[in-house]
């Protein structure tokens, strides 16, 4: 197994049913997609696409749960532990390591505005909480919270953050983070510019599109480390004429869809308030499904 955790990730879709149940056998068919199928080096547990905003602690404590059972060792775990309950964030992380995880994340805390003391605060208790590596997830759109490259370098002091999953299109704040740190592994958040994201020598995406199309973000990674621009090029347009495609068709939504249909599985569905029912996309799905992903 690629322990390195370094790779195409991904940030693991979550099946509910009706009624924003966990469907648990559909999880650890969704597990065995993303590894035997769609080709992912790692996964990253209860992050944004995995809803956890949206799960209550429990939830979350046997989703992360399921996935070490299921993975079996196969490929390495990341568990997102981060919100705004860092007790809650501390029990998930202790568990985390017992159930062998590879290392934990954590969002930055959002919601209320708080100073950047009182995040360092936040990174530092979580971390202290288990002994698994953390890695902090960076997502400015989504949490409100920005960080300059000051801050990411006192960041970057806290003992065993090794590094930052960033989600962010500022692509000079991502080369600087490379560059001043090259010890500290960086992920890249947005599935669209992996091409981009590249050249600065990251070492790894985190992404939801990965669930059903790592194999072809690992052969867009390969190209750029083997100098082939061009081809690296024309990955990336077949990623993002997919990529397009998806985002109009309700992301999480489509991606669920595309992993029912390859085990004729029960419907399922995404948790309240995004929009639940994914019934509709049932055409649209096999459509994309034999177009790009074959
Ligand atoms: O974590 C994902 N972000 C969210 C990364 O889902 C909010 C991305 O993988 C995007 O879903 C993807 C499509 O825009 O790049």
């Amino acid at each position: 197994m690629n322990k390195s955790l370094k790779g195409v990730i991904a940030a693991l879709l979550i099946p509910f049913d009706k009624n924003g149940k966990l469907n648990i056998e559909a999880l650890k068919k969704f597990i065995n997609y993303n590894i035997e199928v769609s080709g992912v080096d790692g996964l990253y547990v209860n992050g944004s696409t995995g809803e956890a905003f949206l799960l209550s602690n429990e939830e979350r404590k046997l989703i992360l749960k399921i996935v070490s059972e299921e993975c079996k060792g196969r490929v390495f775990l990341i568990a997102q532990v981060g919100g705004l309950n860092v007790y809650e964030a501390m029990e998930q992380a202790k568990l985390a390591e017992e159930l062998g995880y590879d290392a934990i994340s954590a969002v930055t805390p959002f919601y209320y505005k708080f100073t950047f003391e009182q995040i360092l605060d936040y990174y530092t208790v979580i971390k202290n909480s288990c002994n698994l590596p953390l890695i902090a997830y960076y997502i400015p759109i989504l949490s409100g919270v920005n960080f300059d490259m000051e801050s990411f370098d006192k960041l970057f002091k806290i003992k065993d953050l090794i590094g930052v999953k960033f989600t962010a299109t500022d692509l000079y704040t991502l080369e600087r983070i490379k560059a001043n740190h090259p010890d500290k592994l960086v992920y890249y958040g947005f599935d669209e510019q992996e091409l981009a994201a590249s050249i600065y020598n990251i070492d790894g995406y985190i992404g939801s599109t990965f669930n059903v199309n790592a194999n072809k973000a690992k052969k867009l990674h390969k190209a750029v480390k083997e100098g082939k621009n061009l081809e690296a090029l024309n990955l990336q347009k077949e990623i993002n004429d997919f990529i397009d495609i998806v985002l109009k068709n309700g992301l999480y939504a489509i991606l669920k869809e595309i992993i029912r249909q390859h085990y004729n599985l029960e419907e399922v569905y995404c948790r309240l308030p995004m929009t639940q029912s994914i019934i509709k996309y049932k055409d649209k799905a096999k459509e994309i499904k034999d177009k790009f992903l074959k």
